[in-house]
Parts: C-alpha cells; structure tokens; sequence
C-alpha cells in the first residue's frame, strides 16, 4: 500500500475489490448514465448491494459524465454508494475535465454529508476505454488538489482490481508529489 498524508486527510493505494472495502463508509460506482446494473464495477457493486440498489439509483438518473449522485448501499459493508459516470475516452469531451469532475463532485458530496472514508474505482478504464496511465493522473491530481482543506473526508482510497494498474497508480503519484 502507497500513502500520501496532506492536512487532515491519507490518501491510500491499494489493490483489491471495490466491493469489499469494509473499513469505508462510501464506496464509489463506475456507473452507466441511468444507473442500472451494468458490467464491471457497476454488475459487482449491484451484484453485492442486492435489487434494492437499483430501485434507488435508476430514480436519480439520467446524469451526465462528470456528475455524481449517491444513495443507499444496502447488503454492501459501507453506509453510502456514490455513483460517478466517467466519459467514454474520446468520445465525451474534454475527457480528462469531466474524469476529473467525478472525483471533484464525488469529494464534495463527502464533504456535504459528513462522510469520513471514500473509495474509488479507476472510473471509466474499463468499458469506457480510458487508457489507465493517463486516468491514474487525472484522477490523483483531482484527488491531491482536493486534498488541501478537507473537512470531514479522512481517508481517500484508490482501489485498483488488477496488479499492473496498481503499480501504475503508484507510479503516477510519485511522479506527481515528489
Ligand atoms: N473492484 C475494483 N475495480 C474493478 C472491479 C472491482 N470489483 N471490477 C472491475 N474493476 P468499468 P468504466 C476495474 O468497466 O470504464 C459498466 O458496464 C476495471 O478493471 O467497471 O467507467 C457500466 O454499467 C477497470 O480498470 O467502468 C458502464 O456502462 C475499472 O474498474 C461502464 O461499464 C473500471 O471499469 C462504465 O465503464
């Protein structure tokens, strides 16, 4: 694990399943833009949460890339699901604004709650094809820029399902804070 303390708030790497994440209040959905099942991360996260995830979600949607919304996790071990819709690489644009939005809006709904934990999934990687090493600096630049001022959020957590973009992700912050 990789860690990167700024003010109140730890920044974690880590490798592992988004759905199981025990120690976090909000885990975050790499969602489709009417927030139903889905594949990858949104198919495990449903998959976990059970039908009662869906029946809330598709409510709040349709939302646009960039956006968040969050509601109820149900079977999941956390208290919150914070879904984000990741731009389709290449196709929604600019793609690495509205990739950062997600993790911008993401952190301030945290901050509106009061939620102390968040873990997020490297959003649109997969399915939306965003190459992972330009995502992972994206996406820690968004999270560190964030970082200064934090209030409630105290631990933010990257978690990467695979060994390779796990290393990348650390790779990349290394890069970004040295
Ligand atoms: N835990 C952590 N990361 C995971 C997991 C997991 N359980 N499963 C996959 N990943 P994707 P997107 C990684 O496709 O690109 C869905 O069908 C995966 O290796 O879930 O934002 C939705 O319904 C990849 O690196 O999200 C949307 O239509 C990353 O998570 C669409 O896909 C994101 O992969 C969203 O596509």
């Amino acid at each position: 694990m990789e860690q990167l303390k700024i003010e109140n708030t730890t920044l974690e790497i880590v490798q592992g399943d988004i759905t199981n994440q025990k120690d976090i209040e909000a885990i975050v959905n790499a969602a489709n833009a009417y927030l139903r099942i889905g594949g990858g991360v949104a198919g495990a996260i449903h998959m976990a949460a059970g039908p009662e995830l869906e029946e809330e979600s598709t409510k709040l949607g349709p939302i646009k890339p960039g956006e968040a919304v969050i509601t109820g996790a149900y079977n999941l071990p956390n208290k919150y699901v914070v879904h984000c819709l990741g731009p389709v690489y290449e196709r929604d644009i600019p793609h690495d604004k509205l990739l950062a939005n997600c993790y911008k809006n993401a952190i301030d709904i945290c901050e509106e709650k009061g939620i102390e934990s968040i873990a997020f999934p490297a959003i649109s990687t997969g399915a939306f094809g965003y190459p992972v090493e330009e995502a992972a600096q994206v996406a820690l630049k968004q999270i560190i820029d964030k970082m200064k001022g934090l209030k409630k959020l105290k631990i933010i957590r990257m978690v990467l399902f695979s060994r390779n973009d796990f290393l990348i992700h650390i790779e990349t912050l290394k890069k970004l804070y040295k």
